[in-house]
């Protein structure tokens, strides 16, 4: 890979931001690496300012799930923005988005848009804790909900106990308030809702864990938990910012049949364009200001392009290109099945829908201990390796596979043929 210009512009980008990132991920930290930068996207392929293509399964992390440029979304955008692109007035666009997410996710009996995911898990525990009276959260180790403070919490010493701030500036009393459990262990949730009775606003977690690798629930988890949340006055809220639109097309609550009291959504929603959302039942909702007393707002919350663009991602997706992704990582899977042995390595491969990862360790990989398997260096050679031979994964272990129903059969024969080569010479 020449870097002549990629690593001109991102030395430049050091001076403006921290990392030279906008988000932290993105600095390839986790690879002991710098990233390339990005020239143009074209359905599956990224090309950056070196000219340099390579396969793209990041997808702007979720996102676009018909890759890049689709042709359907970009008319969508373009014809948006003749008519101007912010209002602050309502428009008809968050009604027809409103209303094809609602048609995919019927417990969303009411919704609020808000420009990201974080912004969403925010808006949902701020109703779960206005409508409960309540104010500790149970989340899970490993579990990632967006950067506000009460969330950059990790598990405190022992089982259900209250957290530790994960973060500089978040202050100890704000990670008190949340109690961290581990990944598919409902003896623990069990335990936490015991110990705290009357006290648990909410359980919050990835119905299909994306923040640790691709985690699927374990068999009866999401229907315990129900169970359980429900028995105790605790809303349970599922966090389908990422596995909404990919575990199935109304998200892991559908795949599972197990509904939840409160839904964030987020990333494909928009298409690539700014959009999250919470949504509960109507008379949960109905707390939510200016009908009630829990507050939450946003200059750009429900962006007419983004709107556009998410309701032709969504309407897309329904005629036959969730089922186009799907079929992908059925290839990948396939493949990959039929290479592990010649590899010489563990490694073990999980999928939900059109989300994935291949963890470097054994499997099966059930919770956030599992996933630390993975040995780091291991793995930032393994991702250089496939970076070299024009494939981007993810800069993490920590991270899923994002398939679009851009990538093709040939696509998926290339990163293959480019695992044989990496992790033979790995082995
Ligand atoms: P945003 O605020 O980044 O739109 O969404 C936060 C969020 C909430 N819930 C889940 C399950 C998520 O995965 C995310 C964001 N995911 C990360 C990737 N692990 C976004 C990438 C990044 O942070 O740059």
């Amino acid at each position: 890979m020449q870097e002549q210009t990629s690593q001109k512009i991102y030395q430049q980008a050091c001076r403006y931001f921290p990392g030279g990132v906008n988000s932290p991920v993105r600095a390839f930290k986790n690879v002991n690496s710098q990233p390339f930068v990005v020239h143009h996207g074209e359905g599956a392929i990224l090309t950056d300012v070196d000219g340099n293509e390579m396969i793209d399964y990041v997808m702007s992390w979720g996102p676009l799930v018909l890759g890049h440029r689709h042709p359907e979304v970009e008319r969508a955008v373009i014809d948006s923005l003749s008519r101007g692109w912010s209002y602050g007035a309502p428009c008809e666009a968050e009604n027809l988005l409103a209303q094809k997410v609602q048609e995919l996710f019927p417990s969303m009996e009411k919704m609020r848009f808000v420009s990201s995911g974080t912004e969403a898990v925010m808006g949902a525990l701020r109703l779960a804790r206005g409508a409960s009276q309540r104010d500790l959260i149970i989340k899970c180790d490993g579990g990632y909900h967006g950067h506000s403070d009460g969330l950059l919490v990790s598990a405190g010493s022992g089982l259900a106990t209250l957290g530790t701030s994960s973060s500089a500036g978040v202050p100890k009393d704000f990670a008190e308030k949340t109690i961290v459990i581990p990944i598919n262990d409902i003896g623990a949730l069990e335990q936490a809702l015991e110990r705290f009775k009357g006290q648990v606003a909410a359980f919050i977690l990835e119905p299909v864990n994306g923040n640790v690798g691709c985690i699927p629930p374990k068999e009866g988890y999401l229907k315990r938990a129900k169970e359980l949340t429900q028995a105790a006055g605790t809303h349970l809220i599922f966090d389908e910012v990422m596995c909404g639109f990919r575990a199935s097309l109304g998200g892991a609550q559908s795949h599972f049949g197990v509904k939840p009291d409160i839904t964030v959504l987020g990333k494909v929603i928009g298409g690539g364009f700014p959009v999250g959302a919470y949504g509960a039942s109507s008379e949960l909702m109905s707390s939510i200001a200016p009908d009630g007393p829990v507050y939450q707002a946003g200059t750009l919350s429900g962006n007419p392009v983004a709107m556009n663009a998410g309701l032709a991602t969504l309407k897309a997706l329904q005629q036959s290109h969730h089922d186009i992704a799907c079929r992908r990582v059925d290839q990948l899977e396939d493949g990959i099945k039929k290479r592990q042995q010649k590899w010489q390595q563990p490694t073990c491969f999980q999928r939900v829908g059109s989300m994935f990862s291949l963890f470097l360790c054994e499997g099966p990989v059930e919770n956030y201990q599992d996933a630390c398997r993975v040995d780091q260096e291991h793995f930032a050679k393994f991702h250089r390796g496939m970076l070299e031979q024009g494939v981007f994964l993810a800069p993490s272990p920590f991270e899923a596979g994002f398939m679009s129903s851009a990538h093709s059969e040939q696509h998926i024969e290339k990163t293959l043929e480019a695992l044989d080569a990496v992790l033979l010479q790995l082995a």
